[in-house]
């Protein structure tokens, strides 16, 4: 058994921002207290993993860094005080933190767990802040999002991992970590839409995507995407996308105008799936008078603020956003597998690319590029 010793692995670090990550043998230590040390079965590539691997270092990026935050593993061992899952057990690391005790926690109200943070800005663990990988040299490799899934062996807080039933596919589980429960859940949970409602979507990734996909489950009757890309179109078409505008081709319109005279008014439900403010505006403006919906999903990384006219506020307009859409970690994700097994759910459709471990910087390529949504990287 290797339960309480260092694992000596492979790990794929990024040694400075923007480079290739170079496959490396790392020392992955024993979990501590409230941690789980688990196997990454298989991971895929997010957007926001390439947010942070261009990023320079400052307060939020150092390096070396074990970057990735959507995986699904099993349960290596335990630290002390975990009794939520044992050895062998199937779990997902989740960047977003669900403690269960804290108050936003324990009230349905929230998913922002008040105890622990999004750990964007920490290197470390959760809850001392420190590492558990080392190189070869002995220098420490700092994590990301508390989850760091680019490698065989992790180390995780008990409040950052669900527990799955062994019933659902390993690499249909890994988009569950991020990216599809985010737009599922906004559509589903923070926005709520409805049958024979309208829905833009600006940004055509795999989030804007999964808005789509839960929108159409949900009986919408015009689902429009927003891409410069025009290829997204047909793409999206699989996901529900029933009309698509392109903002390099409007002409002298706005984009809102144009979904306005698609919508009657503008559209029951705008979601931003891409993190830019003039977007969030666009969105905004986009979204119909009486009770039109703004949800913002995209992560701004400008510092640019978002402008909106109050007045539109006053006619009934509002704005909400959400980190995974709103999902609670422990309690939603586990109900989205089980659509899944149930076949309420397609994630196959978001697989667009597979890759060996070896060649992870594969899938950086074809994110950077526009040509894929999910790319599952097989340990
Ligand atoms: C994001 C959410 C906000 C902070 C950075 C990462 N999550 C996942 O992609
Ligand atoms: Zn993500």
């Amino acid at each position: 058994t290797t339960a309480g010793k260092a694992i000596r692995c492979k790990a794929a670090i990024c040694r400075n921002a923007g480079e290739p990550l170079i496959i490396e043998e790392i020392e992955v230590d024993p979990p501590k207290a409230w941690e789980v040390r688990i196997k990454i079965l298989c991971t895929s590539l997010c957007h926001s993993d390439i947010t942070f691997w261009k990023m320079k270092p400052g307060p939020l990026s150092d390096f070396p860094r074990i970057f990735g935050h959507e995986a699904t593993g099993v349960v290596e061992s335990v630290g002390d005080h975990v009794e939520e899952v044992k050895e062998g057990e199937l779990v997902l690391p989740v960047f977003a933190p669900d403690c269960g005790e804290c108050r936003d926690c324990r009230s349905t109200k929230s998913n922002i767990c008040s105890k622990f943070s999004v750990s964007s800005g920490q290197f470390g663990m959760p809850r001392d802040g420190t590492s558990r990988f080392r190189d070869m040299k002995g220098e420490v490799l700092h994590h990301f999002l508390s989850v760091s899934s680019f490698t065989e062996y992790t180390v995780v807080d008990v409040a950052h991992m669900v527990k799955l039933s062994h019933g659902i596919p390993v690499d249909k589980a890994s988009l569950l970590s991020c990216g599809i429960s985010t737009g599922i859940g906004a559509s589903w949970k923070l926005a709520g839409v409805e049958e024979g409602s309208t829905v833009a979507i600006f940004g055509l990734g795999a989030v804007g995507l999964a808005v789509a996909e839960g929108a159409r489950l949900r009986g919408a009757s015009k689902i429009i995407g927003v891409d410069l890309n025009p290829e997204k179109f047909e793409l999206g078409i699989k996901f529900g996308l029933t009309d698509f505008v392109n903002p390099s081709t409007c002409g002298e319109k706005s984009v809102s105008q144009v979904i306005k005279e698609m919508t009657e008014g503008g559209a029951d439900y705008c979601f931003e799936c891409v993190g830019l403010a003039s977007l969030m505006t666009e969105a905004f403006r986009s979204s119909r008078e009486g009770w039109g919906k703004t949800v913002i999903l995209g992560v701004e990384m400008h510092g640019s603020p978002l402008s909106l006219n109050p007045y539109e506020l006053l006619r009934g307009k509002s704005v909400a956003g959400a980190l995974i859409g709103g999902l609670k970690p422990k309690s939603d994700i586990p109900l989205l597998a089980e659509k899944y097994i149930d076949k309420e759910l397609n994630l196959e459709q978001f697989i667009t690319h597979e890759v060996s471990f070896k060649d992870i910087n594969k899938a950086f390529e074809l994110l950077l590029g526009g040509k894929s949504l999910r790319c599952v990287i097989w340990m």
